[in-house]
């Protein structure tokens, strides 16, 4: 059995070697992203048991993709292959000290994922399912298996786990609104941003957002909420402030870092409060290099970085 499923789209990425914007000319370097499959890589390294499933297309990028996945401990049996739609691509560029993402997925196979591809008992098998609102954007069938996958877990006693992950080049607030709103109301973690907040609830007075995320069902953890994060339970605000690194690099994978340490705590039987810290951790340490998923530290490294070990030099 698996501590956390999860599943979404998972696509190649092309950045530019060096600080050059993209269309500059130079050479591109390739990696992959897809903010579920980043947390799942995440959990695996805290040692955690954790699977990731989505369509790929049958090309070298999924391949690539799914070898990388297995090599860091992520099961990825119940992956499916199409040879009618291609793996997603995206291309980012970290230029003039601004960071912007080009997608080229529109039609990709994970967009054309249906609530048939899932496996009831792999979805059973799990004690935390985990999905973004980036799968709820993909297309209408991407929703319906987000639906599909909800009454699952309903079903057997499985915990959802939901970030929102908002994405306004894939769907405009407006659209995006009501669906990420449903989906807060059936999960057991709700994972959002602040920014993401005020865009959902319409307001930017917290005590607002606050009574809004004491009405769901959930335990909720907002990120970067001032100079920290926060837990909101019935009657009470749990603040954990940044942890600062250094060497910031690339925030990209922050949130997905964040996530990652938060449902490892949880599964390894923390409190609500020692998951937070945990996961204000992973997610600093995620911005120390280039790429989504790469920096996102093993247990060994964060019980370094929490002084709990010496590091030996080899
Ligand atoms: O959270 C990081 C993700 O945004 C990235 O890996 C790519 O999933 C992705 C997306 O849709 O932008």
């Amino acid at each position: 059995s698996f501590d956390v499923i999860t599943f979404g789209e998972s696509m190649g990425l092309l950045y530019p070697q060096g600080p050059r914007g993209i269309g500059k000319g130079g050479t591109m370097s390739q990696s992959f992203g897809g903010a579920e499959s980043n947390l799942a890589i995440g959990l695996a390294r805290l040692g955690c048991t954790a699977g990731w499933f989505g369509q790929l297309g049958h090309d070298p990028i999924a391949q690539g993709i799914v070898k990388t996945l297995r090599g860091e401990g992520v099961d990825v049996s119940r992956a499916r292959f199409t040879s009618s739609a291609p793996t997603g691509l995206m291309l980012r560029e970290q230029f003039r000290g601004k960071s912007s993402v080009y997608y080229y997925r529109a039609g990709s196979a994970a967009s054309k994922m249906t609530p048939d591809l899932v496996d009831p008992s792999y979805i059973a098998d799990s004690r935390i399912l985990h999905f973004t609102g980036i799968t709820a954007a993909l297309s209408p069938s991407c929703l319906d298996t987000i639906r599909h996958v909800i009454s699952l877990c309903k079903e057997s006693g499985v915990k959802i786990s939901f970030d929102p992950n908002l994405r306004l080049k894939l769907w405009s607030i407006e659209e995006a609104r009501p669906v990420l709103l449903e989906l807060a109301e059936s999960c057991d973690y709700f994972l959002p941003g602040f920014d993401e907040c005020k865009l959902l609830y319409q307001t930017e007075d917290e005590n607002e957002i606050f009574s809004q995320l004491r009405k769901l069902n959930a335990v909720t953890v907002v990120k970067s909420y001032n100079d920290g994060n926060v837990i909101v339970e019935q009657d009470n605000l749990i603040t954990v402030p940044f942890h600062k690194v250094d060497d910031v690099v690339d925030t990209v994978g922050a949130g997905d870092g964040f996530c990652a340490g938060f449902l490892a705590g949880i599964s390894k039987g923390y409190s609500t409060e020692e998951a937070l810290q945990l996961a204000v951790l992973t997610g600093a340490m995620v911005i120390q290099a280039i790429g989504d998923w790469e920096a996102l530290p093993t247990w060994e490294e964060v019980e370094q970085e929490r002084g709990n070990t010496a590091h030996i030099e080899r």
